[in-house]
């Protein structure tokens, strides 16, 4: 008794849990923040009726999943392609007890790993070529990366340096977007990324492991039964090997193995995990993404070898910001007219203003005429000129119209 009666409460929060958070999310009015709604967890919370509009958001949400192929070691190749062909590792050398941080992966096909003390890769590959890393330049990458991902994504949130999940309009194609970021990321970064297509964020991460390096693999909602069923618990997220090494001992080693167990016995025996377990091993995740790196405008800008002086000179600079900012608008998903438009303005001595104005037409001659009343707040050279627009707020019952 003094084992069943802390599990009934764990359930009994967790099953509270479940209705009050739905019951909010039925209730909660339309939310910049929060596009595409999850939906309660059908066999835990009761009853969901068809007609509601909130379970078939869920069933048609679109997630990609990006993460780069050995992304530091990636970088150096780029910088160096002389690299490209024999083993790499980037860490700290191993007389000062350094460790791996990542390998190229004919370095991998001699068994280094990440966080791989640097003597036992040596070991594993004596000709290793060993480099020091060049934090602030991945960072730099990591950030160009960001910004070719927001082009396409609802919703963005950056997991780490080199991940990222993207929420895209449920009416898209996800193949073909996630195809044109890897092309684009490999033409103007010089790496490649592999990608994930699934209706979750769990599965979408897996995902992306499928085909990797440069690839990528699609779980389509009919599929996602089959495709989790034979998944190894230890590649679900937050199944670390303690936890592995106790499902083990239970005999848990698939998905299809913990199908088996009833929520309650998962509850007991694992606690917060078992409920997770539960829900992963049905594909179920209803996680949002992170909505801190939810996008606000669309812009381009251009920084120009020599200043330019004199508005004329500044004006004629706007077909050609225009012809890209137009495009990256429709790569976006968005209409050029539906955005507020604004200028941006940086002068020779790094001083910078912008001028937006709701009211303004996103047109070549909207654009025109807000770079011309901001020309007139400095009498100085520009050194950078940038066009953009402000995104509408986003209402989910909307968002077959993009
Ligand atoms: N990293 C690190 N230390 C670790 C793991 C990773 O410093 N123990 C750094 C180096 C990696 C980057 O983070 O390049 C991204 O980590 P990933 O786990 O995505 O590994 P990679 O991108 O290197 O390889 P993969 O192709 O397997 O994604
Ligand atoms: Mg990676």
């Amino acid at each position: 008794m003094d084992r069943i009666l802390p599990c009934i409460l764990i359930l009994f929060l967790y099953e509270y849990t479940v209705l009050l958070t739905s019951t909010a999310q039925v209730i909660r009015p339309v939310n910049l923040n929060n596009p595409v709604k999850a939906s309660r967890i059908d066999n835990v919370a009761g009853d969901v009726s068809p007609s509601d509009a909130t379970l078939v958001a869920e069933q048609q949400r679109k997630v990609i999943h990006i993460d780069c192929d050995c992304f530091f070691a990636s970088v150096e190749m780029r910088e160096n392609p002389a690299l490209r062909d024999v083993p790499i590792a980037i860490g700290g050398e191993a007389d000062r007890r350094g460790v791996v941080a990542t390998c190229n992966y004919p370095a991998r096909a001699f068994g280094v790993r990440s966080a791989m003390a640097t003597a036992q890769a040596r070991k594993l590959c004596p000709h290793l070529k060993l480099l020091p890393g060049r934090m602030a330049l991945y960072r730099d990458v990591s950030a160009r990366l960001m910004d070719i991902l927001a082009d396409y994504a609802l919703q963005l949130e950056q997991v780490s340096v080199d991940e990222a999940y993207l929420e895209i309009a449920p009416q898209r194609n996800a193949t073909a977007i996630a195809e044109e970021i890897r092309q684009r990321v490999r033409e103007e970064l010089g790496i490649t990324v592999s990608a994930g297509i699934a209706p979750n964020k769990f599965l979408a991460k897996i995902a992306s492991d499928w085909n990797k390096p440069d690839g990528q693999w699609v779980v389509r909602p009919a599929q996602v039964d089959e495709f989790v069923a034979a998944l190894p618990l230890k590649k679900i997220p937050g199944i670390g090997p303690a936890m592995e090494k106790k499902l083990t001992l239970y005999k848990l080693h698939t998905c299809a193995d913990v199908r088996q167990w009833p929520l309650m016995e998962l509850v007991r025996t694992f606690g917060r995990t078992g409920a997770m377990l539960y829900e992963r091993a049905r594909g179920i995740d209803h996680r949002l993404l992170n909505n801190e790196r939810l996008r606000k405008s669309v812009s381009v800008e251009r920084t120009f070898a020599q200043d330019l002086a004199g508005e004329a000179h500044c004006l004629a600079q706007i077909p050609q910001l225009w012809e890209r900012w137009q495009e990256r608008v429709e790569r976006s998903g968005w209409r050029t007219s539906a955005l507020a438009p604004f200028v941006k303005v940086k002068f020779a001595d790094f001083t910078q203003t912008t001028l937006a104005d709701s009211h303004e037409e996103a047109t070549t001659e909207g654009f025109s005429r807000l770079l011309q009343l901001a020309l007139k707040r400095e009498n100085k050279a520009v050194r950078l000129l940038g066009i953009g627009g402000r995104l509408p707020e986003v209402d989910p019952n909307q968002l077959t119209l993009f």
